[in-house]
């Protein structure tokens, strides 16, 4: 393992544009639950089955608890050691004029968090909303989001809904306005941000170096990008803890607890090298 890890970071440490993916197993050893882990569960459904148009127009105060949930949960945790090691080596690159483009499927902005820059989120922000009426995007960091949203939001499988009523839940502070908000996420079904995916697709033409950090590589476009990297022959690494279905497009696979594997994938060499000395 230690030979095919050296042989890769071999490849970074000539790399000028490397291109990191990440999805949710990149958060979750910071205490946010994945997908399709257990964690995919809150109350009784389903994340995917909430994070879809339909459930905001049947019901936008449970799609809102949930994500007020999540907006809360977030800012109880920290950035971990992969958004760590990712952050500083998009920081050590710069110096030296490399590129590191950073593309989450993420919503929980810890990449930023940990330092990291120019972060493209391809499904949006839990930090951002949207009106539905005027469409103004703004940034909200409050917690809670609004009054009626306030308190612990109940994760139990048995509450149903708070049936907040339509004009208790976040409005638009436009005056002339006041549409009700929502979260800036890109939910199933939904197209992503034109400008977000030509950023994303000008840096899986361009890296000369790719690594996919905890994701099921389930949900497209997002499953897309680092297969169409491995088709120009360039390498790409995937670090997960187990096989996915893109796995066998990758030339290398590092199987761990990526708070281990990404520090040692990022290390940086001349560091290394000193403390041989
Ligand atoms: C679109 C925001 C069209 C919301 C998200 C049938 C076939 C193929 C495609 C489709 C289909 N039916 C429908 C579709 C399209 C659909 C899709 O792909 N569905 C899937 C389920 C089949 N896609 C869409 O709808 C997209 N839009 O296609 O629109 C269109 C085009 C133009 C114009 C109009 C319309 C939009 C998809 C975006 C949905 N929003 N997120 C929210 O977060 O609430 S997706 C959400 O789920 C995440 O953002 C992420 O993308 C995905 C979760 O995946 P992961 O991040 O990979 O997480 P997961 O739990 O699955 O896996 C975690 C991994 O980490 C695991 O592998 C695990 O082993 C690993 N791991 C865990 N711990 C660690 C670890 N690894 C290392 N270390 C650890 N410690
Ligand atoms: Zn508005």
């Amino acid at each position: 393992m230690q030979a095919v890890m050296n042989s890769f970071r071999e490849t970074l440490a000539n790399a000028r544009h490397v291109l990191i993916l990440t999805g949710s197993g990149v958060s979750a050893e910071s205490g946010i639950p994945t997908f399709r882990g257990p964690g995919g569960f809150w109350r009784k459904y389903q994340a995917t089955s909430l994070a879809t148009p339909e459930a905001f127009a049947a019901n936008p105060s449970l799609v809102w608890e949930f994500y007020e949930y999540r907006r809360a949960l977030v800012k109880k945790v920290h950035p971990n050691e992969a958004h760590r090691a990712i952050a500083e080596f998009q920081e050590r690159l710069a110096k030296k004029n490399r590129r590191v483009t950073i593309v989450t499927q993420n919503i929980d902005e810890l990449h930023q968090v940990a330092g990291a820059k120019n972060v493209l989120e391809l499904h949006g922000s839990l930090f951002r909303t949207r009106c539905t009426k005027c469409k103004i995007k703004e940034t909200n960091h409050g917690i809670p989001i609004c009054p009626a949203l306030a308190g612990d939001i109940s994760a139990e499988p048995n509450f149903v809904s708070s049936n907040i009523p339509l004009d208790e839940l976040p409005r638009c502070s436009v005056q002339s306005c006041k549409g009700l908000l929502r979260p800036d996420i890109v939910w199933f079904g939904e197209g992503l941000d034109s400008d977000i995916l030509d950023k994303t697709s000008e840096a899986v033409e361009t890296c000369d170096a790719c690594l996919i950090v905890g994701t099921s590589s389930i949900v497209y476009p997002a499953a897309m990008f680092a297969p169409q990297v491995a088709q120009r022959g360039v390498p790409v690494a995937e670090f997960n803890l187990e096989t996915t279905p893109a796995t066998r497009e990758f030339q290398y696979h590092f199987e761990g607890p990526c708070t281990v594997t990404i520090p040692d994938a990022l290390a940086d060499p001349a560091a290394a090298a000193s403390e041989e000395d």
